[in-house]
């Protein structure tokens, strides 16, 4: 296993369309054991590929709180097949978004539909913070963050304020290369 590094926005890769995968195949397991690893060491609660700079619809998540066992979800090409019409509203930050928190309204519950890491199709009913979760890292692979739900102005702040914040942490070395 390993700790792969996040990309912080702003960030082109952040925003493609993930491509399915054709099966979970070993490369496939492979990548969703470095991501739980990476989300572990983060920490975080999900984690969607695109994060890790990997195109691909695959997301790994675990809600369970510190004491509580490891409840690891490995996800490929999940899909939502039923959300419920109640919303809920949640403060969601994001590892891509560090050190920012906002509140966003999404569907109360969802049923997602993925493969896991067997190939296996399987289908899961969540609500609360698993699916929150689901909803954010699906989003994720549409090129979508959390500040795409708020206001154009926010958004805008928490945006400018990254990419100042990553010109500043830019070696004087990498910018000569
Ligand atoms: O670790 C994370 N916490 C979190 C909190 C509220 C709503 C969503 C999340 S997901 C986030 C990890 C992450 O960025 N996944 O893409
Ligand atoms: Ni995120």
């Amino acid at each position: 296993m390993a700790v792969l590094p996040i990309i912080t926005a702003p960030d082109p890769r952040l925003k493609l369309q993930a491509k399915a995968v054709d099966k979970v195949d070993a490369q496939v397991r492979r990548l969703m054991d470095d991501m739980l690893e990476t989300m572990y060491v983060a920490p975080g609660i999900g984690l969607a590929a695109p994060q890790v700079g990997v195109a691909k619809r695959i997301i790994v998540i675990d809600v369970a709180d510190k004491g509580e066992l490891p409840r690891p979800y490995r996800m490929a090409n999940p899909e939502i097949v039923w959300k419920s019409d109640e919303t809920a509203t949640y403060e969601e930050g994001c590892l891509s978004v560090p050190e920012y928190y906002a509140d966003v309204e999404r569907a109360a519950k969802v049923r997602v539909r993925y493969l896991d890491e067997q190939n296996e199709i399987r289908e899961l009913e969540a609500e609360g913070l698993l699916a929150v979760c689901i909803q954010h890292e699906i989003d994720h692979l549409a090129g979508t963050l959390f500040v795409d739900h708020i206001s154009a102005l926010k958004r805008g702040i928490i945006l400018r304020k990254l990419g100042k914040a990553k010109k500043n942490a830019e070696p004087v070395a990498a910018l000569r290369s």
